[in-house]
């Protein structure tokens, strides 16, 4: 067998048993009605302010938690704690990605009777996007200094996602980035894509964004009622 072959064969291994873990954790947050939403960008997009002012909005009518991955450090989920949430890390020493086993090894400290959880998986636009987590919901971000180019560069975090969210939209009179083309590029790989256009810093389409979500929650709770 060739080295080629072989990589090839340990990888799907990895990404057939991630599927199974990740699947009989969506079963679980199904059955008790909690809405997973899986939050993939590059570092510095906006995800962890994204869900500071969002969990503040959300947290008077439901019940939020939010699981924070990345390399090393509890900096994010120190923020969310601030923000009034709870939180939980995971640290992956060194995987660019969160995975399912790693969500499995927490999952008793979640409480049952939440209504959202978010995952903010580790910054990186590449290989999150292979790895389903459980969740019901997944959320592409990208930041307005990123560049508008990113969407074809890095298409699989796109086709994977239900929505697109553009943040840091506060910025656009000082950068050359242009809205149209990349929600044009990114409809054009997946034409199912909600967009939304929000500021962290403004607040700008934070009540859109809260909106949809709470409609996401209703309309799934109702399909599995
Ligand atoms: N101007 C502006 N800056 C933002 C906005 N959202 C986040 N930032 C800044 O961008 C940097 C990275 O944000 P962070 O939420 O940590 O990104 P993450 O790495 O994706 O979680 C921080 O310095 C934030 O203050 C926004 O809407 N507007
Ligand atoms: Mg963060």
């Amino acid at each position: 067998m060739g080295k080629e072959t072989k990589e090839l064969l340990v990888l799907e291994d990895i990404l057939g048993s991630n599927k199974k873990i990740a699947s009989s954790i969506r079963k679980k947050l199904t059955e008790n009605g909690i809405l997973a939403i899986n939050l993939l960008s590059a570092p510095g997009s906006g995800k962890t302010s994204l869900l500071e002012k969002i969990g503040q909005k959300l947290k008077n009518k439901h019940k939020i938690g939010v699981i924070e991955g990345d390399i090393e450090t509890e900096r994010d989920a120190d923020r969310i704690r601030k923000a009034g949430l709870p939180a939980w890390q995971i640290t992956t020493h060194g995987a660019c990605h969160l995975e399912a086993k790693m969500l499995a090894q927490i999952f008793d400290q979640i409480p049952a009777d939440l209504d959202f959880l978010f995952i903010e998986n580790v910054g990186n636009l590449v290989c999150p996007a292979s790895f389903d987590l459980g969740e019901s919901l997944r959320i592409v971000l990208v930041s307005t200094p990123e560049g508008d180019d990113k969407p074809k560069k890095y298409p699989e975090a796109f086709i994977t996602s239900q929505v697109l969210v553009l943040t840091k939209c506060d910025l656009l009179p000082y950068l050359p980035f242009d809205t149209d083309r990349v929600i044009k590029e990114a409809l054009e790989i997946n034409p199912h894509l909600k967009v939304f256009k929000t500021s962290a810093t403004s607040g700008e389409g934070l009540d859109e964004l809260g909106a949809f979500l709470e409609a996401e929650l209703k309309q799934r709770r109702s399909q599995h009622a």
